[in-house]
C-alpha cells in the first residue's frame, strides 16, 4: 500500500510550473475553496451561506488588508451555466475583485469549474490559474484544488470534465440521473489526501488543497486532532498539580464528547489512522468548504502564522468548542462569529516537516 516509487506526475508538474508569490513577515492571505456558486435557486448550494461569505469578506478580510485565494470549485458548472451564476452573484464577484486592489487575488480551478478555461470574457479570467506557489523564506506552499491527485480520469483532465458537463446538463438532468459525480465516500477522500500527503512529504513542501470538503490542519482531520489532544492531555495528567488535574479532566471529557459526536456522524479517521505511520507530518492543509450547513471553514496565513478558522451564524449554530482556549470573536454589527480552530507558526510547520519527512 505504501509505495515509495509512486510518482505524481501531475503534482510534480504543478510544483514546477506554478506562478509564485513571495510571502513577507506581514503577508495576510485568506484561502477559501468550494463555494459551488449556482443560480440562486433551490439547487444552489452556495445560497445558504452567501450572506455569511459576503459579510466576512466585506467587513473583516478587506478592512484587515487580506489578499484572497479562491482554491477551486468556485462555480458549480456541472449544474448551472456560467451566465446565470455571474448574473446571480455579481456583488460577490465585485468583492473578490476588490482584494486585488490592496493585495492580490487569484483563483485556481477545480473539477467543477475547469471548463472556465474555455469561457472567453469570464469576469475572473485574468486571475485564473491551476495552482499558485507561495514562497516562505526558502520553503514552498503549493496551493491547488486537489482533484489532480484523483485516480479518476474524469476529475483530472479538463477535457473529460467538459464531457461530464455536457453529460450532466443534457443527459443526466433531463433523464433524472442524479449525483453522478458527487458520490464522495470516505475511501476516495482518503486516497486523494494520502496521495497528496506522500507527494508533499517527498517534495518537502506544504500543500494547501480543497476538493474533499474536509478541513485538515497539519494533515489532521478533526477526529485525528481530537484523538491526538486527548492522548496529549492523558500524558500530562499524572505530572499535573491537583487544581490543574481538574481542568485537564474537564477538558478530556469535553473532547471525548466532541469525539463521540463525530463518530456518531460517521466521520472516519483520516491520515493519522496508524496504518502508515503514527507520526503525522504537517504537510497537508485543507480549507474545507464554504457550503457547510452551519458555517464555513477557511485558512488564513497571517504574519508567518497559519490558521484554520470557522465562521458561523451565532443564531443557528451550537456553541463551538475550541480546545485552543480561543474564544469566538463577534463580527461587529452582525450575528456572525469567527473562532480559531487551530494555529501554528510556519517555522514550526516547516521544522517539523524537515525533521520528520
Ligand atoms: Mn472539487
Amino acid at each position: 500500500m505504501f509505495n515509495n516509487n509512486d510518482k505524481h506526475p501531475h503534482l510534480e508538474r504543478l510544483l514546477k510550473k506554478s506562478r509564485s508569490i513571495d510571502l513577507d513577515g506581514s503577508s495576510r492571505i485568506l484561502i477559501l475553496s468550494d463555494l459551488h456558486m449556482g443560480n440562486g435557486g433551490r439547487r444552489d448550494e452556495f445560497r445558504h451561506n452567501a450572506p455569511l461569505v459576503e459579510n466576512v469578506m466585506k467587513r473583516y478580510y478587506l478592512p484587515e488588508n487580506y489578499s484572497l485565494i479562491l482554491n477551486g470549485d468556485i462555480e458549480e458548472l456541472f449544474k448551472f451555466s456560467l451566465d446565470t451564476i455571474v448574473a446571480q452573484w455579481r456583488h460577490i464577484y465585485e468583492l473578490f475583485l476588490q482584494f486585488n486592489e490592496k493585495g492580490f487575488f487569484f483563483r485556481t480551478f477545480g473539477n467543477h469549474d475547469a471548463s472556465l478555461l474555455d469561457e472567453k470574457g469570464y469576469i475572473l479570467a485574468p486571475f485564473l490559474l491551476e495552482s499558485l506557489k507561495l514562497f516562505y523564506r526558502t520553503e514552498s506552499i503549493l496551493v491547488f484544488h486537489g482533484h489532480q491527485a484523483s485516480v479518476f480520469l474524469w476529475e483530472t483532465y479538463p477535457v473529460v470534465s467538459r464531457l461530464i458537463v455536457w453529460f450532466l446538463r443534457y443527459v443526466a438532468k433531463p433523464f433524472g440521473i442524479r449525483n453522478f459525480s458527487i458520490a464522495y465516500n470516505s475511501r476516495r477522500r482518503f486516497a486523494i489526501e494520502k496521495s497528496i500527503y506522500d507527494f508533499s512529504n517527498r517534495a518537502k513542501i506544504v500543500s494547501v488543497i480543497g476538493h474533499t470538503h474536509r478541513p485538515l490542519f497539519e494533515s489532521l482531520s478533526k477526529v485525528d486532532y481530537l484523538n491526538y489532544r486527548i492522548e496529549e492531555l492523558c500524558r500530562a495528567f499524572p505530572a499535573a498539580e491537583k487544581q490543574n488535574r481538574d481542568k485537564i479532566r474537564d477538558k478530556i471529557s469535553a473532547l471525548k464528547e466532541e469525539l463521540d459526536a463525530c463518530y456518531k456522524q460517521g466521520k472516519k479517521i483520516g491520515l493519522r489512522s496508524g496504518v502508515y505511520n503514527t507520526l503525522t507530518i504537517p504537510s497537508v492543509f485543507n480549507s474545507g468548504c464554504a457550503i457547510g450547513k452551519r458555517g464555513i471553514t477557511a485558512l488564513e496565513i497571517d504574519h508567518e502564522k497559519i490558521r484554520l478558522v470557522y465562521w458561523y451564524n451565532g443564531k443557528q449554530s451550537r456553541k463551538y468548542l475550541s480546545d485552543r482556549d480561543s474564544r469566538p470573536m463577534r463580527l461587529d454589527g452582525t450575528g456572525y462569529y469567527r473562532i480559531i480552530l487551530n494555529e501554528d507558526h510556519l517555522d514550526y510547520v516547516f521544522s517539523r516537516l524537515h525533521l520528520l519527512a
